[in-house]
């Protein structure tokens, strides 16, 4: 059942589980299932501190995207995803896709880099503006891959599956390059701008209010602020950065795993009203953890009494979800 109990966004400290998944014994997962289980249960987003995943790597990728987004639009431009939904790797300007495109005149005010479904891409595919840019994603991969895998241990553990390792064994590429899914790593870039200027709608925001599209997501924030997260009871709290944490929360896809236990919480990145804030640009990095293309999605665990939704979902293969999901965000391409 949902958590009843609504929290502020805890934090939690991962030092206890630090070194490799491979080598960490099972009594470990006891406490990480309690602790996280218990977040995502309840308002679906956490903080994680020593996470494992070195910070200068992530301090780079802003660095090198900060340059990236420097370059003339033009340059950006030759970078445009092509052919999504089929190929969703590359450059998206401002407007070009929508998360909450149904909200009418929707303006997002962002553009953003994706990597996407990992090793298929070669470095021609990247901005050879940036020569490092490639180099700086896959440093920082195997890091996200071995935190996503902890994660999502907990998750089946918490979930009292009969092999707890079913989530990690759904989620193969991160062992094996091969496998296709649509994992990917997005780096954002919210950019300077003055919100009295008369071209910028009143309606604007930087990112529209959404729930993330597949199983967990990692989200580290620069120091600027502005995101929010909307808590059962429907009102906003802040996610306030917290320096070299990094921020969990729930998809779509492990929301119907889970039949609901697990919470898509929504979130949004606001134009912040505090004046010493409000024009600064902002960015963040982010690592959307997906399942194998092929696994077919369905509620894993019974569904909690009075609330049967999920018995009548169709089960989702990975792959078409967010080729759908995909095809609404840039329907006017
Ligand atoms: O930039 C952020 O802090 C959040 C962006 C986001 O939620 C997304 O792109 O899915
Ligand atoms: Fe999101």
């Amino acid at each position: 059942m949902v958590g009843t109990m609504d929290y502020e966004i805890p934090v939690l400290d991962l030092s206890f589980v630090s070194g490799k998944y491979d080598d960490l014994p099972d009594n470990v997962f006891e406490k990480l299932a309690q602790e996280f289980g218990t977040a995502m249960n309840g308002v679906g987003f956490a903080y994680v501190t020593n996470h494992g995943v070195d910070m200068k790597k992530i301090d780079h990728i802003h660095k090198l995207s900060h340059e990236f987004y420097s370059l003339p639009t033009a340059t950006k431009q030759k970078y445009r995803k092509t052919d999504p939904p089929e190929c969703f790797h590359g450059y998206a300007g401002p407007g070009d896709e929508l998360l909450n495109y149904q909200e009418k005149n929707s303006t997002e005010l962002r553009e953003f880099f994706d990597v996407w479904g990992f090793q298929q891409y070669d470095a021609k595919e990247y901005p050879s503006e940036i020569p490092e840019y490639k180099a700086a994603f896959d440093a920082v991969r195997p890091e996200c891959n071995n935190l996503g895998k902890k994660l999502l241990r907990a998750m089946g553990k918490y979930l009292k599956l009969k092999d707890e390792q079913f989530f990690v064994k759904t989620h193969s590429f991160m062992d094996d390059p091969t496998i296709r899914t649509q994992a990917q790593f997005r780096t954002l870039h919210y950019y300077q701008m003055d919100p009295s200027d008369p071209n910028i709608p009143t309606n604007a925001i930087r990112c529209g209010e959404h729930a993330d599209w597949g199983t967990i997501t990692l989200l580290f924030q620069d120091m600027v602020g502005g995101l929010e997260v909307k808590r059962l009871d429907g009102s906003w709290i802040e996610a306030v950065p917290i320096k070299d944490s990094i921020l969990i929360n729930v998809g779509q896809l492990l929301e119907l795993w889970s039949a609901g236990i697990f919470q898509a919480t929504v979130h949004r990145v606001r134009i912040l009203d505090e004046e010493r804030v409000r024009k600064l640009a902002r960015q963040s990095f982010i690592y959307f953890i997906n399942p194998d293309g092929d696994q077919v999605v369905q509620p894993i665990v019974p569904c909690p009494p009075g609330d049967e939704k999920f018995l009548k979902v169709t089960p989702k293969v990975a792959y078409d979800h967010y080729k759908h999901l995909i095809a609404d965000a840039t329907k006017h391409y």
